[in-house]
Order: C-alpha cells, then structure tokens, then sequence
C-alpha cells in the first residue's frame, strides 16, 4: 500500500515520514490496548477536511460566528444521530474528550466542597473519576468504592452502605479496567435512594450499550458520558447524554463552561461514526468482539494466569501478574511484548503493591483486533505469543520469533489505510 499523503511528504517531509512510521506500526502490530480501535476510512475523511478552518462558538442556530450554515447541519446530524443511538433525550457531541465531557458535567451540578461517591482508579476507575491529582480530586471531597476481594466485582452492597452514611451529591460508575457488567439499575437505584445525582461513564464500553450487548444506564443515571473513538470506532473525542431537565446546564457546562470554539472536523467524524453504528453489522461486529474476548481470556485462564474479577463479559479482562509471575512488573511484561509487536498496556490490579508506573497487571481488549477481522482462531495463537514471552521475557530469540510470527498474522488482516 502507497501513502496517502503526497501533499505533507512535499511540505514537511519530517512529519510525513512520523505519520508512515506510525502507519506500519499499526499494520504490523498486534494491538490489545482496550481503549484504541481503527476508525473508518470515511470518518478519517471526514476528521482531515476542510471543517477544521471554521469557528463554531455556540450551538446550532446559536452561533458567535458567521458562516455556520454547513456545521450547524452536520452538528444537528450529529445529535440526531446520536440520539437515536443511546435513546436519550439530549446529547452534547462537543467535548473533545472523555475527560472534558466529565469536568463539564461536574461544572453543570457540582460546586467546589461537594461529595463525590466513586470508584477507585486502583479497582477500575478513572483518573476524572475523583482522582488526587485531576481536577475532579481537587475540587470534590471524594469517596471511593471498589470491587469485592472474593469475586472481583464491584461490591454494591458496599457502594450503597458508603453511599446511604455520606449522602453525597453525586455518585460516579463506570471504569477503564473493569471487566464485568455493571448493574447501572442497581447504582442508578441506590443514588435515587440516597438523595445523590448519577454520572455514568460508559467511555469503554459504548459500542456495547449502544447494540443493547450491555445494559444502558440512559434510563437511570442524569448524565451519561462517553469517548467515541473506543468500542463506538469513531474520532477521538468525548460526548454528554443526559436527560431534558439537564440540556441547558449541560450545554453551557462545555460552553462556554470549560471549552471555546467545537472542533467541527471531529463532530462530523462522530456524526459518521454514529451512522455506521446504527447499522446492523456494527452489531456484528461488537458480538465479535464479545466472542474474541472470552476465547482470548479463557486461553490465558487455561495457561495457568490470574484473571481479575475470574473472567470477562465485555471487550477487555486484566491479568494479575503477580500469583504467576511474581517477578515481573507490568511494565516489564509490556515491554517485553512490545518488542514481539504485540501492544498492550500494564495496570494497576485491586490491591497493588507496585507502583502505578510499574503495576502488577496487564490489560487486554479485543475491539481493535475485531475491526481488522481477526477471530476465535487468530485469539488462541495470540494467547500462545503471550505465554511464550512471559515465560522469559528477556528470550531475545522467542522475542524475535514471535515478532516474525506477529507480522505474518498482521498481515493476513490488512488495514484499509
Ligand atoms: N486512557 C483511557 C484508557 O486507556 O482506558 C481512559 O481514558
């Protein structure tokens, strides 16, 4: 395959030849990270077009600028689409992230003291989720819960006893490392009970929530937040669902709240995203993943590794290095793997006892190995790879063969770009 990128080569050769590296990264890389996918060829159209010359303060129809006639349509489509998505009643599509639609909901109900009930980075959590150093650890006075020693799961008999002595002004649910359902009735019933507002995260698990493969917190959380560029396979970027009560506070929470001008490339890149996720195929596709996850997880269970949480219902599981291979961090193991062109991230487990930077954990998701095409067949050889590697990762030899190995399954599954 040539590049695509004959302007850049002639202007800025530099970056150019950056961009192509990255570009037969990707291509021959086994790539594992939970939170990353390969987008569209039509939603990269539309994320490098000439949209992003325009400033687009405001909303449709409500605009600081002239010249909205073509951005009001396609952010209008964007919410439409979006709507008819997740079945909500309003949607905010301008956060640019994941983090800012989090620190705009805050900004909409929240004030500088109030108490947050959420869930420990360390169990699952998020950094916006109440963490010391974000500004969602700053400004709340935060409470954590977290997953039950025995199972792994979230203990939401603990989350509600927590919640029903603190009486806190918002209870937060969703995780970047949590690999089980989550009970959004439940926690949605506890916040009622409690007197608590219901911020539900569901950045990983979207593409899942919007083909009905996990439950939906829409009907019971006041905001529902997103990142469209994981399972949901769009631009990056962030989004705010909430219910109608909350659409003006919300929308002047990420403007002029915490963000300027909308990143109007980006909203027409979701409003493809969200087009091609209402088709049926993406459905498929999100079943795939499901499928992949759970052979790839038991194969690494039978090998002999700790799965936290005993296993997964969605797109990602974590492994617990530490009972197995006590030795290694997992840094080390993501190194290690690295260098055998399989990419993947090291993380914290419940009850760590290395540093963050180090973590005893691994985490492992499917979603974008199931956009290249990869199934059950091509999971068990990779769980083969892992376990190679982690026997001794400073093999160079088994490093080197299956890094070789690596790139000939890559290839056998090409990228469209
Ligand atoms: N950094 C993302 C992840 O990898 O899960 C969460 O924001």
């Amino acid at each position: 395959m040539t590049s695509p990128l004959g302007q850049l080569s002639t202007v800025d050769p530099a970056i150019a030849s950056m961009i192509e590296g990255e570009r037969q990264r990707q291509r021959q890389h086994i790539e594992l990270i939970a939170s990353e996918n390969f987008t569209s060829p039509a939603v990269i159209e539309a994320v490098g077009s000439i949209l992003t010359n325009k400033y687009a303060e405001g909303y449709p129809q409500k605009r600081y600028y002239g010249g909205c006639e073509f951005v009001d349509q396609i952010e209008s489509l964007a919410i439409e689409r979006a709507q008819q998505l997740f079945h909500c009643e309003h949607a905010n599509v301008q956060p640019h992230s994941g983090s800012q639609a989090n620190t705009a909901v805050y900004l909409a109900c929240l004030k500088p003291g109030d108490k947050i009930l959420t869930m420990s980075l360390e169990h699952g959590g998020h950094l916006s989720h109440g963490y010391a150093k974000n500004i969602s650890g700053m400004l709340f006075e935060v409470t954590h819960y977290g997953v039950s020693d025995e199972s792994g799961e979230i203990d939401y008999d603990q989350l509600e006893s927590i919640a029903n002595g603190l009486h806190p002004k918002m209870i937060t649910v969703g995780a970047s490392a949590y690999s089980r359902t989550i009970d959004f009735e439940r926690v949605g019933t506890i916040a009622k009970n409690c007197g608590a507002l219901l911020m539900a995260d569901i950045a990983h698990i979207a593409g899942l929530v919007a083909t009905g493969l996990h439950p939906t917190p829409v009907p019971y959380a006041d905001f529902v937040t997103t990142t469209t560029h994981k399972t949901l396979r769009g631009p990056r970027g962030g989004m705010i669902l909430c219910k109608k009560e909350w659409a003006k506070s919300i929308d002047s929470a990420v403007f002029p709240g915490t963000q300027g001008g909308p990143l109007m490339h980006v909203i027409a890149g979701k409003a493809v995203c969200f087009l091609e996720d209402l088709r049926p195929e993406f459905k498929e596709y999100q079943r795939q993943i499901l499928n992949n996850c759970k052979t790839l997880c038991n194969a690494m269970e039978e090998r002999g590794f700790h799965i936290v949480s005993h296993g997964t219902d969605n797109h990602l599981f974590l492994i617990d290095l530490r009972p197995t291979h006590p030795e290694i961090s997992g840094k080390d193991a993501q190194i290690a793997l690295e260098r055998a062109n399989i990419t993947l991230n090291k993380n914290t487990v419940p009850h760590e006892t290395r540093s963050p930077f180090q973590g005893s954990g691994l985490r492992i998701g499917t979603p974008a190995l199931t956009t290249r095409g990869m199934k059950e067949k091509e999971m068990l050889q990779i769980a083969n790879f892992m376990e190679i590697i982690l026997k001794d990762i400073t093999d160079e030899k088994v490093i080197e063969n299956v890094q070789k190995q690596a790139i000939e399954l890559c290839a056998k599954f090409p990228l469209p770009h």
